[in-house]
C-alpha cells in the first residue's frame, strides 16, 4: 500500500517554481528506503563500489580522511540503490511538471556528504549551476536535491536566492569558494542587488528543486548530525550541445561526442520520465516506482 500520495506538483507549485526559481517538494522516500540509501551512501563514500564501476570523479579520494565535504560525481554508476534514486521516474515526473518538458533526462548526479561538525570545510560557495553548464542550452535545466537526513541551518542545509534565476548569469559565482561573505559581496556588486537567501529546510526523504540560474550555496555543518544528500541534475528533453562556450571542457561534452546543436541524449543521459510512457505507480522497496 502506498504510504504517501503521489506528489506531482500542482498548478500553484508550478507557478511558485517558475516565479521563485525553486520549490520544496513533499516526502517521497519511506524510512526503509532512507535506511538503505544511507547504508549505500556510506559504502560509496568509503570507496566500496557495488557495480565495480568507478564514479566519474570524487573529492576527497576514497581512503583519504572524510573530514570535509565529500563529493562523488555520477555515484549512480557505482551502486544500484543510488542509481534507482538518481533515475527515479517520480522525480522525473515532478521535473517534467515544473518545466513543462515532455521528457526528463539525467545530466549527472552528485552525492554530497557533510560530516558532523565539519564546519567551514563543508561550505558550498554561492553559484548558479548554469555557470558550469553553458555548453547546454536552453538554460532550463534543473536540479532535484534529495535530503537523506533532516536538513536545517544547523547542519548546513542548502540556501537559495528566490527570483535570482531572472538575474542573468553572474560570472563571480563559485561552488568551491568557501569564503561565503566575500563571495556574497562580489556577487552583490556584480548583480547590483542584495542577496536574500532562504534556507531549504527539509525532512529526510523529501527534496527541493532549483532552476539552473538560481543562486544557491550552503553554510557549515555545526551539528553532531551528518548532512547526506543526493543531488540529481536534470535535463529537459531537447536540451542541446552548444559548442565553443567557456564550459567546452565539461565532461558531458566528451561523453556526448556530438556536434554543435546535437541534443544531449543516449546512454550517458538516461531518461527518468517520458510523458505518457508510464501509467501507474506503486511503492516498491519503500520508494515510488512506475509500473509500466
Ligand atoms: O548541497 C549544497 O549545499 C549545494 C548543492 C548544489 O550546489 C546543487 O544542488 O546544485
Amino acid at each position: 500500500m502506498p504510504e504517501y500520495d503521489l506528489p506531482t506538483p500542482g498548478a500553484a507549485d508550478i507557478r511558485f517554481y517558475r516565479e521563485h526559481g525553486y520549490w520544496l517538494a513533499p516526502r517521497i522516500l519511506s524510512d526503509e528506503a532512507l535506511e538503505s540509501l544511507r547504508d549505500h551512501l556510506a559504502r560509496v563514500v568509503a570507496g566500496e563500489y557495488e557495480t565495480a564501476r568507478l564514479p566519474l570523479s570524487r573529492s576527497p579520494e576514497a581512503g583519504e580522511p572524510a573530514d570535509k565535504i565529500v563529493q562523488v560525481n555520477n555515484a549512480y554508476w557505482t551502486d544500484s540503490v543510488i542509481s534507482r534514486l538518481a533515475l527515479s521516474p517520480v522525480i522525473g515526473a515532478m521535473a517534467a511538471a515544473l518545466t513543462g518538458a515532455k521528457a526528463i533526462r539525467l545530466w549527472h548526479d552528485q552525492l554530497l556528504f557533510k560530516p558532523p561538525q565539519s564546519g567551514e570545510s563543508g561550505q558550498v560557495g554561492w553559484h548558479q549551476d548554469y555557470g558550469y553548464w553553458q555548453c547546454a542550452e536552453p538554460a532550463q535545466m534543473l536540479t532535484a536535491w534529495v535530503a537523506l537526513d533532516d536538513v536545517d541551518e544547523e547542519n548546513g542545509c542548502m540556501k537559495v536566492v528566490p527570483g535570482s534565476h531572472r538575474w542573468g548569469l553572474i560570472p563571480e559565482g563559485d561552488f568551491y569558494d568557501q569564503n561565503l561573505a566575500g563571495l556574497e559581496e562580489r556577487i552583490e556588486a556584480a548583480a547590483g542587488r542584495k542577496l536574500e537567501p532562504v534556507p531549504c529546510i527539509l525532512p529526510a526523504g523529501s527534496l527541493s528543486f532549483h532552476h539552473c540560474m538560481t543562486l544557491h550555496g550552503s553554510g557549515p555543518n555545526r551539528s553532531l548530525r551528518p548532512r547526506r544528500s543526493l543531488v540529481i541534475h536534470l535535463l529537459p528533453e531537447g536540451t542541446r550541445y552548444r559548442a565553443g562556450t567557456p564550459n567546452e571542457g565539461h565532461v558531458n561534452v566528451r561523453l556526448l561526442s556530438g556536434r554543435d546543436g546535437d541534443p544531449f541524449a543516449g546512454p550517458f543521459f538516461p531518461v527518468l520520465y517520458r510523458r505518457d510512457s508510464v501509467g501507474a505507480w506503486e511503492i516498491e522497496d519503500g520508494a515510488w516506482t512506475a509500473t509500466e
